[in-house]
């Protein structure tokens, strides 16, 4: 999903929300044309004509009522995992009851400092703040390092949600957050643990299917005249993303 100075939009219309036209305006056509652009926006004003809060991404839409159902990415995880079995909604569970206490425990210092930690370092106003972002960084990838040295994921030998809550970031990290946010004491490839992880998550389609890291670069480096004026996108690094990895092979322990 590009975005643009009108927001988040997709390429196609969806569900007959009336989209812009590319323009950044909400230009009245009917969004369902290829090559047409909707706009995030008007699916919350097709929701709440008068709504005035933040448009983010995810947004779960309900196509049925034509309306915003949550905006909230943790909250969508778990209605993904638990409301949708009764309508034909295969995959394993990734919030089990014996591994909630573990799951939140990761859950809390990936989202401080990873998933928030990279912009707390990217967007920090001054050095301390800067600094103070950066070293939690750090510790918390030797963490999960430490971690992924134990068992396949996070928490465990089975796919849970501190994976899928992890990945976003770690994708983005070596091409975007390392130079971009100045996140840069260690690569993801320096850890030999995080980035055969990383492999064995992005070779998994339901993972891989959702990256595109031109658009992630584009979107950072090309939108951010304070943090790099030029707009100039940089061309590497080399990722090797689909090379293989040890993760299904090798021995775990302590
Ligand atoms: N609480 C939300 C925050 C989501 C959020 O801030 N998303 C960003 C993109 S990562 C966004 O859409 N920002 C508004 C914009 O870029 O126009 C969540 O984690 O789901």
């Amino acid at each position: 999903m590009p975005r643009d100075e009108g927001g988040w939009s997709y390429d196609e219309g969806m569900d007959g929300v009336e989209g812009g036209n590319g323009s950044g305006n909400n230009g009245g056509e009917k969004g369902g044309g290829k090559g047409n652009r909707v706009y995030l926006h008007a699916f919350y004003a097709a929701s709440d004509p008068h709504y005035s809060g933040r448009v983010t991404t995810p947004t779960l839409w309900d196509r049925h009522a034509r309306t915003v159902v949550n905006n909230e990415s943790s909250e969508i995880l778990r209605m993904l995992n638990t409301q949708f079995k009764a309508h034909g909604a295969g995959g394993p569970d990734l919030y089990p009851q014996a591994l909630r206490g573990e799951i939140d425990r990761v859950n809390e210092a990936v989202y401080r400092h990873i998933n928030n930690g990279v912009y707390r370092c990217g967007f920090a106003q001054g050095q301390a703040a800067y600094e103070e972002a950066f070293r939690g960084m750090f510790e918390t990838w030797d963490m999960l390092e430490a971690l992924l040295g134990r068992h396949r994921y996070l928490v465990g030998n089975d796919l849970t949600e501190a994976d899928v809550r992890l990945f976003p970031t770690l994708v983005r990290f070596d091409p975007v957050y390392f130079s971009h946010f100045k996140c840069n004491l260690r690569r993801i490839a320096d850890y030999p643990n995080l980035s055969n992880y990383l492999r064995d998550l992005y070779q998994l389609p339901q993972f891989g299917s959702t990256v595109n890291i031109e658009q992630y670069k584009r979107g950072y480096y090309g939108n951010s005249p304070r943090l790099n004026p030029s707009g100039i996108i940089p061309l590497g690094p080399e990722l090797l993303l689909h090379h293989p990895h040890d993760r299904a092979t090798r021995a775990y322990g302590d």
